[in-house]
């Protein structure tokens, strides 16, 4: 059993001052009970705890670390942007350099708005959709979360679903009059809803890969239906590919799936580990921000000089040295490796992948939307959870969030972490 004596006294310390001792509930344990552990460090693969305890990350930062913890090449970028300053309020080249970057790594983005977190991103994306279109209405899917935006957060995943709310008190009802749920991979619930209310809709927002009830595939009819009906009603289809983009592939989900959004959400990898969000799309839309245009959104660290050098360094490392390959390789055995040992020990399972993103449900029904994800063994998922950490790997600590490979991790790493999934597991069917 690992000592964990001293990210105990840390915790206790944080509770008496930060709510729940934590800055974010996705990161307090609370879907898999107990205290959470405190981080000293990250290098690579590893991440560190305050006792010196080493664990393999499969969460990284929730998805920003594509290259692992601490890569050379975005600390020397950080530090050489520090030498200049930490903020200025006002432009710089850095920023045009990074929205240059995205423009052409991701073609349905004419033009970008940078702001400091996905969550502003997906805001901004909502109310630009709607001063665009002039509509009220939005179209988002259950279990998709897209960040605490009030008029989004109905039926939304990640920790919202773990901690048993799925919307929050201090969200006015008037918030959310105007937004409209539906069933992720539902097409004849869409036909239908569109049929009825689809001249209304500003904006249909989605995670074109969910990574908020764990990882859910979207099936390519959803996506291309879902693309001619918005196009055809006049609502700006809006995808969320804060976890996704420059992940699954340097054009994100939407290359991968082929698929042309009119506005796209960005976040995490985006700022390599800096608090960085995004959004961007087709250049008319685009320039109804102010002060090109008449939508209002604004951002004193907007474009902050630090995050945007981690955020180049990072994308550029992604284009001259495409991981995907890689990271679909390590994906594949380590799925393989997962489902084999879950099936052998009886435990009933279901594997979840795309690329470099995962989630083992343990679930008796594939997993294709919000509710069959909430069918999973939540209990199951928790002694699991704790299994793995004694066995050194750190998974998300929900069975409600998607688990992140990265370019630090090795194919010895990946058999390691099959080996602790088969102990583990055993010890579930027990
Ligand atoms: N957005 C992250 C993935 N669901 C969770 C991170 C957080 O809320 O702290």
């Amino acid at each position: 059993m690992h000592n964990r004596s001293k990210s105990h006294v840390a915790f206790s310390r944080a509770l008496r001052v930060i709510p729940g001792g934590v800055n974010s509930p996705a990161r307090a344990f609370g879907g898999v009970g107990g205290e959470p552990i405190f981080i000293a460090r990250g290098e690579g693969p590893y991440l560190y705890d305050l006792d010196g305890n080493r664990y393999l990350d499969y969460v990284g930062s929730w998805g920003p670390l594509i290259l692992g913890h601490g890569h050379p090449r975005v600390i020397e970028a950080v530090q050489q942007a520090r030498a200049s300053g930490a903020s200025f309020g006002a432009p710089t080249e850095a920023e045009t350099e990074l929205a240059e970057l995205i423009v052409e790594l991701m073609p349905s983005i004419e033009m970008v708005r940078m702001v400091s977190s996905g969550t502003e991103a997906a805001m901004s994306a909502i109310r630009l959709a709607r001063g665009f279109t002039g509509r009220d209405l939005i179209v988002k899917f259950a279990g998709c979360y897209h960040g605490h935006v009030d008029s989004l957060l109905v039926a939304a995943g990640s920790s919202a679903t773990t901690l048993g709310v799925p919307s929050s008190p201090g969200v006015p009802r008037g918030c959310t009059a105007d937004t409209f749920v539906l069933n992720y991979n539902d097409i004849e619930g869409l036909r239908l809803s569109f049929k009825h209310k689809g001249d209304h809709v500003a904006g249909v927002i989605l995670e074109p890969v969910v990574g908020n009830m764990g990882l859910v595939k979207p099936s390519l009819e959803f996506l291309t239906e879902l693309r001619k009906l918005t196009q055809h009603h006049g609502a700006l289809l809006i995808y969320d590919e804060v976890m996704t983009g420059f992940r699954l592939a340097l054009g994100g989900a939407q290359e991968l799936f082929q698929q042309k959004p009119d506005l796209t959400v960005l976040g995490k990898i985006v700022g390599g580990g800096l608090p960085v969000g995004a959004y961007g799309g087709r250049a008319d839309i685009m320039r109804k921000i102010m002060p090109a245009g008449p939508v209002f959104q604004a951002g004193t660290l907007s474009g902050n000089p630090l995050a945007m050098a981690a955020g180049l360094a990072t994308l550029r490392e992604l284009k001259e040295y495409p991981p995907y390959a890689y990271l679909e390789h390590l994906g594949q055995r380590l799925a393989e490796g997962i489902g084999s040992a879950a099936g052998k020990a009886g435990v009933p399972h279901q594997i979840a992948r795309v690329g470099s993103m995962w989630t083992l449900f343990f679930a008796t029904k594939p997993v294709v939307d919000y509710d069959s994800a909430k069918k999973s063994d939540t209990a199951r998922f928790a002694r699991f959870f704790w299994s793995m950490l004694e066995r050194g790997i750190y998974l998300p600590c929900s069975q409600f969030e998607a688990a992140f490979i990265s370019m630090a991790h090795s194919e010895a790493q990946i058999e390691q972490t099959i080996t602790a999934v088969s102990e583990a597991i055993a010890v579930q069917a027990q």
